[in-house]
């Protein structure tokens, strides 16, 4: 017998722990940067095999001085990125509102975006009328890039008559097939496997769309996740697979879910998918590189792994306080910015913007998110004026209403 076996060590689990608590000091310093303009732009079509060191940098097009530069750049004509600064400031106006308007009882529950505006923003400006995006509760910037009305999107959030989904979804958890916006379920991870399904089943019917799938840090960590990368590796779906990385999955660091690969991007290579790995917070690099993975897609080259590096500046829902398990100054110290300040700056420096051209701006959307809301708050909120109708449980789940439904229907008296 060796003496090991004879007096074993007891054996251990590793558990990740962040480097700082709440009343430390923020530390970002082993987030490594890359260099704005430093990644290689590869072909679309090249060899996943060659590009794997892109799983492990950060694609990057705005600089400190507030330049685009390097190869990823020059897509974007000052209008667009005009345009695009204004959806990122109206989903921040949006948030601010609906925030508020939950702690006014209007609504039971918010979520915001505040820090990831970038990500789901500019990715919409990728894509073409038909594509389908399967998100999580955060990318609400894909339906208002997207020219989804704002007073639906806030009747769902007070679940009133108006309420395209009649209540019967919790409040953000918006769905428009004509946005390409397919709708969120609250059990995550699901979305990436239907996002698999959704791409194949065009590539089957010789169709042109392409779908694209949306997923958290920590909802990698879902085996849905990995049957989803399975499924689209094997069979080269159209899909981009999007994790959008914002350091938090409500209290539990992104250290849990990543566990020992060096990045989520990471994740993507032993299924043999491009993995990119893209600054989250600049938004002509999600752009840049959302084009690059959505063209790939369209010309049947196959699926695309992207992480976006990003930070939740905000709590994770209203239901959260981040101070419990995070220094309150640790957004401050996040080294990639504001991507809304970012992208005005670089305006600013094309001369196409200015501190009072910015101040417009966010009076102009301010007015119009406040009109929106007077008129979605003219159909009812949670607890006052006109609400979805009783009947309409019963509605939309059976082609032909079962007797046991037709049953309580008539007992419920609608
Ligand atoms: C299958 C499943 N498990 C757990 C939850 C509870 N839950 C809701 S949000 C969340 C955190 C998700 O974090 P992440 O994927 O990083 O997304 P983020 O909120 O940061 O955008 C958890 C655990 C859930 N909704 N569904
Ligand atoms: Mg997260």
């Amino acid at each position: 017998m060796t003496p090991q076996a004879d007096n074993p060590a007891p054996l251990r689990l590793h558990v990740p722990e962040p480097e700082v608590r709440p009343g430390g000091t923020p530390d970002f310093s082993s987030v490594k940067i890359a260099p704005a303009g430093s990644v290689r732009r590869p072909e679309v079509d090249a060899n996943p095999e060659d590009i794997r060191d892109l799983a492990y940098s950060i694609i990057r097009v705005l600089n400190r001085e507030g330049e685009a530069v390097g190869p990823w750049a020059g897509l974007l004509n000052d209008d667009d990125l005009a345009e695009g600064l204004k959806h990122m400031m109206t989903l921040r106006a949006f948030d601010a509102r609906m925030l508020m308007a939950q702690r006014q009882g209007k609504t039971s529950f918010y979520m915001q975006h505040m820090g990831e505006e970038a990500v789901s923003c500019a990715f919409r400006r990728a894509l073409l009328p038909g594509d389908m995006n399967f998100p999580t509760y955060r990318q609400a910037g894909l339906l208002i890039a997207g020219g989804y009305p704002m007073v639906d999107m806030m009747n769902q959030i007070f679940s009133n008559e108006s309420d395209p989904l009649k209540g019967r979804q919790l409040p953000i958890m918006y769905s428009s097939k004509e946005h390409g916006f397919f709708s969120i379920s609250g059990n995550l991870g699901t979305q990436f496997v239907q996002a698999v399904g959704w791409a194949m089943a065009s590539a089957i019917k010789n169709d042109t769309r392409i779908a694209a799938g949306w997923i958290g840090d920590g909802s990698t960590a879902e085996s849905d996740f990995h049957a989803a990368l399975a499924f689209a590796s094997t069979y080269r779906a159209p899909v981009v697979l999007n994790i959008v990385n914002n350091q938090w999955a409500i209290s539990t660091f992104q250290g849990i879910a990543r566990g020992g690969s060096g990045t989520f991007a990471a994740r993507g290579l032993g299924f043999g998918l491009p993995s990119l790995r893209v600054d989250g917070n600049d938004y002509l690099a999600v752009h840049a590189v959302a084009s690059w993975a959505v063209e790939r897609a369209r010309r049947n080259l196959g699926p695309t792994l992207i992480e976006y590096v990003t930070y939740r500046v905000g709590a994770h829902s209203t239901s959260d306080d981040p101070s419990a398990y995070r220094p309150k100054t640790e957004s401050d110290a996040w080294p990639l910015g504001d991507p809304v300040i970012r992208l005005k700056n670089h305006l600013i420096l094309r001369g196409r913007w200015s501190e009072e051209r910015h101040k417009q701006a966010e009076a102009e959307i301010l007015d119009t998110v406040i009109s929106a809301q007077k008129e979605a708050e003219r159909h009812g909120t949670l607890h006052a004026g006109g609400k979805p109708s009783v009947r309409d449980m019963f509605e939309g789940v059976y082609a032909e209403m079962p007797p046991h439904l037709r049953r309580q229907r008539q007992q419920a008296g609608v």
